[in-house]
């Protein structure tokens, strides 16, 4: 497959500084020569330029934490997303989550996408439900069209004039344990298929994986959103956010070999690694070894 590579050295929308150091950390923990080793033609298109939080004021204009910078940013990943080719695999390096704002809408080139959230966060706050009024707790609700407008309808309107790139019965959360309490409420109205931690000890990332995919087999494109700190933090111990209780090493793989199998993913984040809080690049490393697996990495 041909994949491209897209850095968004962005940490604006979270709570606390170091995950615009993600895409070097990922670079260094061997992603490109990783991935060329299964078999793919590799293309890093750099990073997109972010805004250094130290030269403007944080509450900007817009009087929400950073969103003219981060909305800057969102665009210039979507605007470099959406000039790829369509069969060109696009894998976007946060950066907080709120770049998914922009990466979401850049790889879904217009198509009906189904969206699979693999975090210990729900990221459905709006900017009126949000208890900190970090961005990085509110792409989803606003790739859905809720929340600030500027930012749920980045990349413009989609194909029925409306301001969503993805609808809300098209959204698949798994790894699921830190939701706040009116982000529960938004969840519910929206109707976002989430499965929680507690689904995955009961059911199993196996039949997750089917019912996900059989629940997205109408949609044209598939994008995974991959958040750290879904791994349990004893396996990715660099996220800025750690909730106990989370994925194992293996449930990750698992979800990444059977979403590989099914060969209909068509794009990737791998989001909020913060080598600030890392010990020895290890979350970068596990994160590497997780696109591996998405990508065709097999034991045997
Ligand atoms: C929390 C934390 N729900 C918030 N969200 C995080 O700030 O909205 N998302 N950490 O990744
Ligand atoms: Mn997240
Ligand atoms: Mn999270
Ligand atoms: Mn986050």
């Amino acid at each position: 497959m041909n994949l491209s590579i897209l850095g968004v050295p962005m940490d604006l929308g979270a709570g606390r500084r170091g995950v615009d150091m993600g895409p070097g950390a990922l670079r260094n923990a061997r992603l490109n020569a990783t991935l060329r080793g299964l078999g793919h033609s590799v293309t890093d298109l750099g990073d997109v330029a972010v805004t250094i939080p130290e030269t403007v004021d944080k509450l900007e204009q817009s009087g929400l934490i950073f969103r003219d910078s981060i909305l800057g940013a969102c665009s210039e990943a979507y605007r470099r997303l959406s000039a790829l080719d369509a069969d060109t695999f696009p894998i976007s390096l946060g950066g907080d989550h709120s770049v998914s704002m922009g990466t979401v809408a850049g790889a879904s080139q217009g198509r009906r996408t189904g969206l699979i959230w693999v975090d210990a966060h729900t990221d459905y706050n709006t900017p009126g439900s949000s208890p900190s009024g970090n961005i990085h707790g509110m792409p989803v609700a606003h790739l859905t069209g809720l929340g600030d407008p500027q930012l749920s309808s980045i990349g413009g309107l989609n194909n029925e004039g409306q301001a969503w790139r993805v609808r809300p019965e098209d959204v698949v959360m798994i790894g699921i344990r830190s939701v706040d309490p009116a982000e529960r409420e938004l969840v519910k109205q929206a109707g976002i298929k989430v499965y929680t931690m507690k689904d995955v000890d009961t059911l199993g990332i196996s039949r997750i994986t089917s019912e996900t995919l059989e629940r997205l087999s109408g949609v044209e494109r598939l994008h995974v959103s991959f958040d750290a700190d879904a791994l349990d933090p004893s396996v990715c111990p660099g996220v800025g956010t750690p909730v106990l209780g989370g994925l194992s090493y293996r449930e990750g793989h698992l979800l990444m070999e059977l979403l590989s199998e099914s060969r209909r993913v068509t794009s990737l984040d791998i989001v909020e690694v913060n080598p600030t809080l890392d010990t020895r690049n290890t979350t970068a490393e596990v994160m590497v070894s997780m696109a591996a697996s998405l990508l065709g990495q097999r034991i045997l």
